[in-house]
């Protein structure tokens, strides 16, 4: 049985405690769905609160750290060297339409490096969890990215820039080269679960920019310790400055990277 360190216990009572709150008002969404308003100013609530009952716990766990969060931005912590890097409700989109798929990431960051992540979809009850060098687990069992060698057979993930981000166009182009090589694309809502897809063995890979660094650092640490290859879009470690990732078991992280890369698509008779 996968033995969790204090540090990951930490991690998953936060992400545990702020998922109690998620799920109820989870299930209230699903009633406003229905009023001609509907639920978009209760879900910002329910985002924030889920972001400070995860900063209070962490906090008192480990004070001085700093944080990153997407609702409230950065803080400096007293102890330089240490970071938490939080989504208290990734796929807001999905929550708000009464999709349940969506999760709350956390990652731990030490001097730069992402060291600890949990990714916990509290619908399902999958709880995703990695400490580097120790390997990602989904509840007790260890995760190992896919074995599948073939473009032609394999399914990846990403995500659609939405109404008010760049790169509508050139996604376009991307998605154009992408869906011609591979068995299929899938867009979920929620970069963090599409990550703890690909260290599960379910997608064979990942690609998406513009992305927060919120929505992926717990993630990529996930895929790497299951085995798999993760870097911007240029093949480097800039994922956060870049906003870029692109995620892949070990055989098929560079075809997804040069395909990602490939500038421009020629219209053929077969299009
Ligand atoms: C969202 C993602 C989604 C992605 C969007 C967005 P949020 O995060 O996880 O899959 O395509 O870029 O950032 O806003 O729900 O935390």
């Amino acid at each position: 049985m996968a033995l969790r360190s204090a540090l990951i216990n930490v991690m998953v009572g936060a992400a545990q405690k702020a998922a109690r709150g998620l799920t109820r008002d989870f299930g209230e969404v699903e009633n406003l769905q229905v009023s001609k308003k509907g639920p978009a100013d209760f879900v910002s609530t329910a985002d924030l609160k889920a972001e400070r009952i995860i900063k209070a716990e962490l906090a008192k766990a480990r004070p001085g750290f700093g944080f990153l969060m997407e609702e409230s931005g950065v803080e400096e912590g007293t102890d330089r060297s240490h970071r938490w890097i939080v989504d208290p409700l990734d796929g807001t989109t999905n929550f708000l339409h009464g999709i349940p798929h969506f999760c709350i990431s956390i990652a731990l960051e030490r001097d730069g490096d992402v060291i600890a992540g949990v990714i916990l979809n509290p619908i399902t009850d999958e709880l995703y969890w990695t400490e580097k060098g120790r390997g990602a687990y989904l509840n007790e069992r260890r995760l190992r990215v896919s074995g599948r060698t073939a473009l032609s057979e394999a399914l990846f993930a990403t995500g659609i820039p939405f109404r008010g981000k760049e790169r509508h166009k050139p996604f376009l182009l991307e998605l154009a080269t992408i869906m011609r090589e591979v068995a299929g694309i899938r867009r979920m809502g929620s970069a963090a679960l599409d990550l703890a897809y690909v260290a599960a063995g379910r997608y064979e890979g990942y690609w998406e920019c513009p992305i927060q660094a919120w929505d992926i650092a717990a993630g990529i640490l996930m895929v790497r310790e299951a085995g798999g290859y993760v870097t911007d879009d240029q093949g480097g470690e800039e994922m956060f400055n870049r906003q870029a990732v692109v995620a892949a078991n070990d055989q098929l992280q560079r075809p997804l990277l040069d395909l990602v890369r490939r500038p421009t698509l020629k219209a053929t008779s077969a299009d």
